[in-house]
């Protein structure tokens, strides 16, 4: 890998995403600036330490900050490469919002001089990244833009989306390839040149919409799998039959590979990037919007089922295993896990105990309800009812003889060895 200790780099975002790129950039002997709007970011980030939970990262951002590699600030400095880095929700209609993008963009245009690389990483609709070049055309019309006068160009422009798995985003940064989309080829190679300073995966140049698409692509082909799985659980669970088993089974195929059902999708990504291509071609969409609308879907039966369960046994507490949107990690974003404790919650106040390890008080959802946070141990003591709703490895870890006697319903089917007259399907609805 290269290294250049001339090189000045912005990242714009300090989040799950921006902080461990900047801190990786800051590794390659780099000087990063980390621009972030949150005060208490820019203040946790200069003390070395971080405000996420993920593998490592607390580490390396200590030791990139203490050598002067790295450092935060909410106001933007010159820099050679400016990465963006910030969050893209969409509106109540899932009207993708470029908002945060086109500020970052601004930001940049007021230090911007020739010879710089301007680089978008957020997931954003297909035409965002044209959208920057043509809104820094605007705002500087002293610098040539690429595109516009065939390869002559002051500044570089590309799109890099991210691909990182929370939980993995260290190795991932590294190892995984990148597609990378100039707005010109010779913007696609500037960038190139970039991120060869810390991946080690193939960097694949494209153009800056077919990169856009690819990201896009990536996560609905996700959720569309992941609908399929889910679907397969309504469907097993009217015939009184095991899901997990059943998929398990199917996936000896050579050519099946079936993905587990869970009690929604969330996170910032797969529950929220297909609708940015049902938006931009809605007629043209059916399968990536119903897959959106089953696992939405999936997430109203869970609360259902619990329900049930928790009525037909009047008083008893109940232990909601994990507020986390997926196994081993704190990050609470559209989890599904959330909405389906804080619904039960909501109905059934102070008999609902929640068990999450990567929480220290409950989030502000449940203000108000009664419910309280507890450790597993004390769910295990007290609570005869168990809605395991996140794979953590704590929960997965706990052996049968210490939940037979429990009514459970396994929304990860975590623990397959559960008594069946303890387990809760559609079928068995009244048990208990
Ligand atoms: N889930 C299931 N069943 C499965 C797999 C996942 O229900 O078989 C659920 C999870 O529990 C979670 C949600 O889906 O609620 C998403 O989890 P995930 O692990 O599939 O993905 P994310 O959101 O953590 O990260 C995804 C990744 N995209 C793909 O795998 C195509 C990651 O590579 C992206 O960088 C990230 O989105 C992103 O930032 O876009």
């Amino acid at each position: 890998m290269l290294s250049d200790t001339e090189l000045n780099v912005v990242v714009l975002g300090l989040g799950y995403i921006g902080l461990p790129t900047a801190a990786v950039i800051a590794r390659t002997g780099a000087k990063v600036l980390g621009v972030d709007v949150t005060e208490s970011v820019v203040e946790t980030v200069n003390s070395g330490r971080v405000h996420i939970e993920e593998v490592d990262l607390d580490g390396l951002v200590s030791g990139v900050v203490a050598r002067g590699a790295l450092r935060a600030s909410a106001q933007i400095a010159p820099a050679d490469v400016f990465v963006i880095a910030v969050p893209t929700p969409f509106a109540a209609d899932h009207a993708p919002d470029i908002t945060y993008v086109l500020q970052a963009a601004t930001t940049i245009a007021a230090v911007l001089k020739a010879g710089d690389t301007i680089i978008l990483e957020s997931t954003s609709p297909v035409g965002t990244t044209e959208r920057v070049r043509d809104l820094l055309a605007q705002l500087r019309p002293d610098l040539r833009v690429p595109g516009r006068a065939g390869e002559a160009a002051d500044v570089a422009i590309a799109y890099c989306p991210e691909r990182v798995l929370p939980g993995r985003i260290l190795v991932e940064l590294i190892d995984n390839d990148r597609v990378i989309g100039g707005i010109t080829p010779r913007c696609a190679r500037k960038a190139l040149t970039f991120y060869r300073r810390f991946v080690r995966g193939a960097c694949v140049t494209t153009t800056a919409p077919a990169a856009e698409m690819t990201k896009l692509t990536e996560n609905a082909f996700r959720d569309v799998n992941i609908a399929f799985a889910n679907e397969l659980s309504l469907v097993a669970d009217t015939m009184g039959v095991d899901v997990w088993e059943v998929i398990r089974l199917a996936n000896r195929h050579p050519r099946v590979n079936i993905l587990q059902p869970g009690p929604g999708v969330g996170g910032h990504c797969i529950a929220v990037d297909p609708w940015f291509l049902v938006h931009a071609a809605p007629d043209h969409t059916p399968l990536i919007r119903t897959a959106r609308l089953v696992n939405d879907g999936k997430t109203d039966h869970v609360i259902a089922q619990a329900s049930a369960m928790i009525e037909a046994r009047p008083d008893a507490p109940v232990a909601c295993l994990g507020l986390a949107f997926k196994a081993n990690i704190d990050d609470f974003r559209e989890s599904p896990a959330l909405k389906v404790a804080q619904a039960l919650a909501q109905r059934y106040g102070e008999r609902v105990r929640i068990v999450e390890p990567y929480a220290s008080t409950l989030p502000a959802p449940f203000d108000g309800t009664g419910a309280t946070l507890i450790d597993i141990d004390t769910a295990i003591e007290g609570c005869p009812i168990m809605i395991v709703l996140v794979d953590h490895d704590v929960f997965r870890s706990v052996p049968v003889e210490e939940r037979s006697d429990k009514l459970v319903l396994d929304t990860r089917g975590i623990w397959p060895d559960q008594p069946a007259a303890a387990r809760q399907t559609e079928s068995l609805r009244l048990v208990g």
